[in-house]
């Protein structure tokens, strides 16, 4: 069996993330590497998801970042990665080891994961369909999504101390929100929005991995 620590040591391999600086499934990745000092390894490479010619659909025949190259092999998604990144340093970082703490940490990042899946497809409504195409009722179950698990850590929030998985992957899911709008959230949840101020002010994390571009 081929020890992953064993591969990522190695200098002869390259170890590429093909994500964009914007995308929040990217940032989370993003997060985690500088999170976990790993990020010295990693080579960013923009990604056109929209590009035939792009290599992304040879890498990740789904067309989606983040995608992780470990010298010729594709690893993806974002939580596989994150996975993986918990994995070399040394475990039990961003998610508990074990036991059922770790499946309700994994639940949570899901949900987590869920607002900006939702966010995601509002905004590409926007983008596929011509404005009498919109569908204002799939906006709205969309809208309904986010709304309820905003709700959902509104009244149960990670701590903000930590930068493990639940909190990188809610702080990634609530800047894809500031960007994209696909609702206001920040008056009607003040602890959040709070605490997104507290993770960012704790995390070098957060701040380094903010987009440089539109
Ligand atoms: N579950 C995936 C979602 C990845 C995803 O949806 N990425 C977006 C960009 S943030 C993408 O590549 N979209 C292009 C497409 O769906 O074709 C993950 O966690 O990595």
């Amino acid at each position: 069996m081929t020890d992953l620590r064993t591969v990522w040591d190695d200098p002869t391999v390259e170890i590429i993330l093909r994500s964009t600086e914007t995308s929040p499934f990217g940032r989370k990745v993003r997060m985690a590497l500088v999170a976990l000092g790993l990020g010295g390894r990693v080579r960013l490479e923009p990604a056109d998801t929209m590009a035939e010619t792009d290599g992304l659909r040879l890498q990740n025949p789904l067309g989606k970042m983040p995608c992780l190259l470990i010298g010729k092999e594709a690893f993806f998604d974002s939580h596989v990665i994150l996975e993986m990144l918990d994995a070399l340093a040394g475990g039990g970082r961003l998610m508990p080891r074990d036991g059922l703490e770790r499946f309700r940490v994994l639940t949570r990042a899901r949900l987590a994961d869920g607002i900006t899946d939702a966010a995601l497809l509002a905004t590409y409504e926007d983008r596929f369909r011509t404005p009498d195409q919109t569908s204002e009722r799939w906006l709205a179950h969309q809208k309904g999504k986010i709304t309820r698990a905003l709700a959902a850590f509104e009244s149960d929030l990670p701590d903000p101390a930590r930068a493990e998985l639940v909190q990188i992957t809610l702080a990634a899911a609530l800047g894809y929100l500031n960007w994209r709008r696909p609702l206001e959230w920040r008056e009607t949840h003040p602890e959040l929005d709070r605490w997104l101020q507290d993770f960012a002010r704790n995390h070098p994390c957060w701040t380094k991995t903010e987009r440089t571009q539109e």
